[in-house]
């Protein structure tokens, strides 16, 4: 496919992203590699469509294979997480998000959503963010002393604001969620409950995490992360919402969705069905779980304690280095993390008291127990030698060659 790219400084720097991806190692936990196939399918003809509508209902000619190819897409999702109505159409998670709220609530109207500095996400009600200007979100936090959800305080947080809507899910949360809580809070106070399930999609999909779908009223999630498959979104609900969502989707927010990345998602979706695939997500939260213990053993303080699913936060106040540093540093031994807040940080969000680490991509290039207790070990001394730039790029020729014996499959 990239021979057909004849324009020189586009090719040579995807050439040189691929090499990227290949000689480090990605540890941030919103990202992953997706298989040969849902690649392939986003590189076809079917970009070149337009499909305004729905199946059946388009506002372009042509669509009748369109709608064969969104109504497969559809039936996976649905298969896949037990859902009632799936709509594939979302561009990414925050136009998900957005376009949910949309179809359920008025602007101005009350939401309750995890702070950001909690581990929350910047649509869950940031000011910052369309969320926090349309609606007026009122936000829970996890327990200061535990780093976790606590059920009472979300109670209390909701008893006090009487959302119309209650959103739990999460961008840095490493704990299981509690979905039958929220949802009994929420009918305690007659609000209606979101799930955010874009970190976790592919832990919920291959069994290993509990589905909020048929508990709560509507679920987001990307299709990028741990579900691994292409850049975009999805939502389910109840067959009682679904109308709302999709009017919410199109015409209430998008135009024309993305034919090839429809097409992606399905393929994801069919990968995702299969019985490997539920082993995967064991082996990415058995990773995660490592990684958390062997660094613990290292003296370095896990947000919560340690990670139910596929994320770790690493509070680094005790080593008295600041999450850029650690993340500029990492990135010289070719180790690729997020820096991250911790729950009540002192510090400014650009410049925040921790990292995240994920382990959804190392787990897909077929990371076990020795891999992931060298990557502790590489963490550990980059980060102690963080201000060493010989012994950085030395950490950073084994990575590759660890990489390279263990490339992505779809490099
Ligand atoms: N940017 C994603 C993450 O890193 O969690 C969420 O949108």
């Amino acid at each position: 496919m990239l021979e057909q790219i004849k324009d020189q400084p586009i090719l040579e720097l995807i050439n040189q992203e691929s090499r990227r991806q290949i000689d480090e190692l990605e540890l941030i936990a919103s990202e992953n590699y997706a298989s040969p196939a849902v690649l392939a399918a986003l590189a076809t003809p079917l970009a070149n469509k337009y499909s305004e509508g729905y199946s059946g209902k388009r506002y372009y000619g042509g669509n009748h294979i369109i709608d064969d190819i969104e109504n497969l897409a559809i039936e996976r999702a649905k298969q896949l997480f037990n859902a009632e109505h799936v709509n594939v159409q979302p561009l990414s998670g925050s136009p998900a998000n957005l376009a949910a709220y949309l179809a359920i609530l008025e602007p101005g109207d009350t939401v309750l959503g995890l702070r950001l500095d909690h581990g929350g996400h910047l649509s869950h009600g940031h000011p910052i963010n369309i969320s926090g200007r349309l609606f007026k979100f009122v936000q829970y936090e996890v327990d200061a002393t535990t780093g976790r959800l606590n059920m009472d305080q979300v109670r209390q947080v909701a008893h006090q604001a009487k959302p119309k809507l209650i959103v739990a899910g999460f961008s840095a949360y490493s704990r299981e969620i509690d979905w039958a809580g929220f949802k009994s809070i929420a009918d305690e106070v007659g609000a209606l409950t979101m799930a955010d399930i874009s970190h976790t999609a592919g832990l919920i999909a291959g069994r290993q995490l509990s589905n909020p779908t048929n508990i709560v009223d509507i679920v987001t999630t990307t299709t990028h992360k741990t579900l691994r498959g292409p850049r975009g979104a999805i939502i389910m609900s109840t067959t009682k919402l679904a109308k709302a969502i999709d009017r919410a989707v199109f015409p209430g927010l998008q135009g024309g969705p993305h034919d090839h990345v429809t097409a992606a998602k399905a393929i994801a979706f069919g990968e995702a069905l299969q019985p490997a695939f539920q082993d995967y997500a064991r082996q990415v939260i058995a990773n995660a779980q490592l990684l958390a213990e062997q660094l613990q053993a290292k003296n370095y303080d896990i947000v919560s304690g340690g990670t139910d699913n596929h994320l770790l936060v690493i509070d680094l106040t005790k080593q008295g280095l600041a999450g850029r540093q650690a993340e500029e540093a990492l990135q010289k031994a070719g180790l690729s993390v997020s820096r991250s807040t911790v729950p009540g940080d002192q510090r400014p969000p650009l410049n925040p008291s921790g990292i995240r680490l994920g382990t959804a991509a190392i787990t897909t290039r077929g990371f076990g127990s020795a891999e992931i207790k060298q990557t502790a070990n590489w963490l550990h001394q980059a980060l102690v030698n963080h201000a060493d730039d010989n012994y950085l790029a030395d950490i950073k020729q084994q990575v590759t060659q660890l990489g390279r014996r263990l490339p992505p499959p779809s490099l």
